[in-house]
């Protein structure tokens, strides 16, 4: 399989992050410099984020990790598998502080910088509205100081840098986060990097604890019953005698290779402990 990664940037460490919490084991001395990295049977490239999309579809990797809004940008939405959540940020409309603009439907005939120009213009189209674009690639926060545009149209977090230029957001056209992209013909290894990462997922949002304990036979029917109404969103416990509950002990490094056997074979309810210590 082959990965493609922003090289550097605000996506790169959560990126690596996530694939390492996956499963996916990267060389401990993870040099800025390397632009690729080979394990036994998986190459990571790093690149600039914008490339990412083009090589994903060119079919040079497999799949990869980028920002929503760079793949609207180009038009290839039809790669994306699925939402990480991280790196959350926003497309908005900002304008200088003591402006009267209150919204997009203000810049009729007004210049807007951006670096989404694709993005930007689809929304204007959608909203009749008739501005001129003008594409920056960056620092575009600066362009309405320097008189070459009215708004600006960028992404913003925080909202701090915005502010430290004098400019206020006052509209929001598209959402964006991490996303995972496929090549068409990889879907079956995304396939399984996406049942890694819902795995990871649910354990990192939902906590559980795992009971063992003896009941008394006379009050097995009670406590079943009881134990269903109480964990009935998690069926944890098989009504009928067709399934069999096993604990069983496994080495930390071959998790994910279980993990995947055992879902070929329909198991459900898994639990898996970590922090354990075996005597
Ligand atoms: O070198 P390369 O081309 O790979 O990186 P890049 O410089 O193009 O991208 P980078 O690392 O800045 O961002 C990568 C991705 O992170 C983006 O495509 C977004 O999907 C996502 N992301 C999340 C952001 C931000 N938050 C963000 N705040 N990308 C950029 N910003 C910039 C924004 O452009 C503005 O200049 O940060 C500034 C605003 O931040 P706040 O917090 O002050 O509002
Ligand atoms: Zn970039």
């Amino acid at each position: 399989m082959k990965i493609a990664l922003q090289k550097k940037g605000r996506l790169h460490e959560e990126s690596i992050n996530l694939l390492k919490a996956c499963g996916i084991n990267f060389p401990l001395d993870l040099s800025k410099d390397k632009l690729k990295i080979s394990t036994y049977n998986l190459d990571i490239f790093f690149l600039r984020d914008d490339d990412i999309p083009s090589y994903i579809q060119e079919g040079v990797a497999d799949i990869g990790i980028v920002g929503k809004n760079v793949v609207f940008e180009q038009e290839k939405s039809f790669l994306i598998k699925k939402h990480l959540g991280f790196g959350y940020c926003r497309l908005s409309f900002a304008v200088p502080k003591e402006s009267l603009y209150k919204s997009s439907k203000d810049f009729s005939g007004k210049c807007i910088a951006t670096s989404y120009p694709n993005i930007l213009f689809k929304f204007l189209k959608e909203q009749n509205i008739c501005s001129y674009i003008h594409k920056i690639s960056g620092s575009v926060e600066i362009a309405p100081n320097i008189g070459v545009a009215d708004a600006i149209c960028d992404l913003v977090s925080s909202g701090s840098t915005l502010d430290s230029n004098d400019l206020k957001e006052i509209e929001t056209i598209f959402s964006s986060e991490a996303v995972l992209i496929c090549h068409p013909k990889s879907s079956r290894l995304a396939k399984k990097l996406i049942f890694r990462l819902q795995a990871f997922k649910r354990a990192r949002d939902n906590k559980y604890l795992l009971l063992l304990f003896n009941a008394p036979n006379k009050k097995l029917e009670k406590i079943i019953s009881f134990l269903h109404k109480s964990c009935k969103r998690l069926h944890r416990i098989p009504k009928a005698a067709l399934w069999t509950y096993i604990q069983v002990i496994v080495p930390a490094f071959i998790i994910w290779n279980i993990l995947d056997e055992l879902k070929r074979n329909s198991v459900k309810d898994l639990v898996v402990l970590e922090k354990m210590r075996v005597f």
